[in-house]
C-alpha cells in the first residue's frame, strides 16, 4: 500500500539487540484507530496505564493536555487535536519526564504514538531506564546530569524524521529487543527534543505511550 510507508532503524545504543521499528501513516492511512504496518496499535491496558508521570525539565504548552494524555488510553480523533496530546512549549528545546511503573517489571517493549499534519508529527527522543537500585541512583536527574552516572541506562535513541518527503501524518514507534526483554526496570525517562528549530513549531504531538510487560 502506497500510503503506509514503513522504515526500520536499528538503535546504536549500548545494547545492539535493541530494535526500533518506525511506521509512518500518511493521508488516509492515518486514522483514529492508529493502525500501522508493523508497529502494534495502542492498547488501553498496558503497564503504563496505572503509572505516575512526572515532569523533570521543560515547559508543557498550555494548550496541551499535559502528561496525562500519554497514558489515558485516549487517542486523538483527528490530526490536529492539541487537547488530546502532550507537547512542550513552542520555541523550546523540548522536555524531560519520568514514568514510574510502581515496581520493577520485565520490560518487553515501549511504544510511542504521534499525529500531526506537519513538523509536529515526527518523534525525536532518548529513552532511559532504571530499576532504581544503583547506590548512586538519582530519581529525578536534571538535564545537566549524565544519566549513565546515576543509575540510568540508555535504551534507545528514536528519530523518525525523514530526509525528504512529507513528514506529516501519524508515527508509531516500537522499541523492543530480539531476546524478548529490554531488561527489568521500574523507571523510564523520556528526553524529548524538538523536531526542527526553523520556526517555533517543532514540538511533537505525542498521543500515547504504551509500556508492555513481558508475559
Ligand atoms: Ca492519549
Amino acid at each position: 500500500m502506497k500510503l503506509a510507508a514503513a522504515v526500520a532503524l536499528f538503535a546504536l545504543a549500548a545494547h545492539a539487540e535493541v530494535t526500533v521499528t518506525i511506521d509512518h501513516n500518511r493521508g488516509k492511512a492515518a486514522t483514529p484507530a492508529f493502525t500501522f504496518a508493523r508497529v502494534p496499535s495502542p492498547v488501553r491496558d498496558d503497564a503504563a496505564t496505572a503509572t505516575k508521570l512526572e515532569l523533570i525539565a521543560g515547559t508543557i504548552d498550555r494548550n496541551s493536555a499535559g502528561l496525562a494524555a500519554l497514558t489515558d488510553g485516549r487517542l486523538p480523533g483527528n490530526e490536529d487535536e492539541p487537547e488530546a496530546n502532550l507537547f512542550f512549549r513552542g520555541d523550546s528545546w523540548g522536555g524531560r519526564f519520568r514514568v514510574d511503573l510502581g515496581g520493577v517489571i520485565d520490560l518487553a517493549a515501549v511504544n510511542s504514538y504521534s499525529w500531526h499534519p506537519n513538523t509536529r508529527a515526527p518523534q525525536v527522543y532518548r529513552l532511559y531506564a532504571s530499576d532504581g537500585t544503583d547506590p548512586n541512583f538519582n530519581p529525578m536527574p536534571g538535564v545537566k546530569i549524565d544519566l549513565t552516572t546515576c543509575g540510568w541506562r540508555e535504551i534507545a535513541f528514536v528519530d523518525t524524521r525523514m530526509k525528504e518527503g512529507d513528514e506529516g501524518g501519524q508515527y508509531g514507534v516500537h522499541i523492543a529487543d530480539d531476546r524478548g526483554s529490554l531488561g527489568r526496570y521500574r523507571y523510564l525517562i523520556f528526553d524529548v527534543f524538538e523536531t526542527e528549530s526553523d520556526d517555533p513549531w517543532g514540538q511533537t504531538f505525542y498521543s500515547e505511550i504504551d509500556v508492555v510487560a513481558k508475559k
